[in-house]
């Protein structure tokens, strides 16, 4: 069982409200900025994959899910308060939702994995085995709107919504080996982004819409890049060995937080969005992967 494991190839919250007046009372600001957030995640350090969520300096690390079978691939709700994940029972895997707190599992009866919840907090975007090859869906939250938006012969993988919620992202063969696409979320309007011979995977919109992080095999070894939403201007984030993948920008687009097998398994890391200040989140001998930002509402 390595679902938890690296994918194998091709497998803002903005409130109105006043601005508040400081008092005399308010505690000065500390002069080092924490990193603010929590990332969810999958793990098999008890023994099976489960969902997973910590403080995005490493702190708290807490457990979620408690099912014999593997619950992997979570995805925090806009509002923060729910998470979407897939659990393999039977060797199908199904999405289902949780509250954050990991109470209330429900199965949505839908089959699919790597669901990602959109930013209206009405919808999941999802890949799905059909015919032989995966295909990009999205669902209503309530498991109800199945609509397939790809059909083709082509592996189609690791959907994400763009911050506008009008667009999902995603990994494609249809180029003739792997690159990064863009389409309306009715399905029609496709775009390639890349168009590098080597294989482009794990694509992400940072918050304002205007950088794509992803993962590429152009140097012979699986690292993080960032580039213009238009394909251009790309820069190499990591380069300290191991497969990198799976990278998600911070609500805030100031982190990138990753997943790297370079200790010998895979951990989750966090990094500055520019790839400077790494910092590994997990430290042990299984594999920890699947990172993704949930919103706090409440700076913690
Ligand atoms: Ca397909
Ligand atoms: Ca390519
Ligand atoms: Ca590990």
């Amino acid at each position: 069982m390595k679902a938890c494991l690296f994918y194998p190839v091709l497998a803002l919250l903005l409130v109105g409200c006043a601005i508040p007046s400081y008092s005399l009372e308010t505690p000065p600001q500390s002069s080092f900025e924490p990193i603010r957030g929590i990332i969810l995640f999958d793990s098999t350090r008890d023994g099976n994959c489960e969902i997973y969520s910590m403080a995005a300096d490493g702190s708290n690390q807490t457990r979620l899910t408690d099912y014999p079978a593997m619950d992997f691939s979570p995805s925090g709700s806009p509002d923060g308060q729910w998470i979407a994940f897939s659990r393999q029972t039977r060797n199908v895997n199904w999405l289902y939702i949780m509250r954050a707190d990991g109470q209330d599992p429900w199965a949505l009866d839908v089959e699919g994995g790597q669901v990602v919840w959109s930013p209206d907090g009405t919808r999941l975007v999802y890949a799905l085995h059909i015919g032989g090859n995966a295909e990009i869906c999205i669902v209503n939250e309530d498991g109800n709107g199945f609509r397939r938006l790809t059909n083709n012969t082509s592996g189609d993988f690791e959907p994400t919504w763009l911050p506008d919620g009008e667009h999902i992202g995603w990994a494609s063969g249809l180029s003739g080996n792997a690159d990064i696409f863009v389409m309306r979320a009715d399905g029609t309007d496709r775009v390639q982004v890349t168009g590098d011979a080597s294989l482009e995977i794990y694509p992400n919109w940072s918050p304002d819409g205007s950088l794509i992080a992803f993962c590429s095999n152009r140097t012979g070894a699986w690292e993080i890049y960032v580039m213009s939403a238009d394909g251009t201007d790309v820069r190499q984030l990591t380069a300290a060995g191991g497969q990198n993948a799976c990278p998600r920008w911070s609500p805030d687009g100031s982190q990138i937080a990753f997943q790297s097998d370079r200790d010998g398994d895979s951990e989750i890391f966090i990094m500055n969005a520019d790839g400077t200040d790494v910092r590994q989140l997990t430290h042990n001998n299984v594999e920890d992967a699947h990172p993704s930002w949930i919103p706090v509402p409440h700076a913690f």
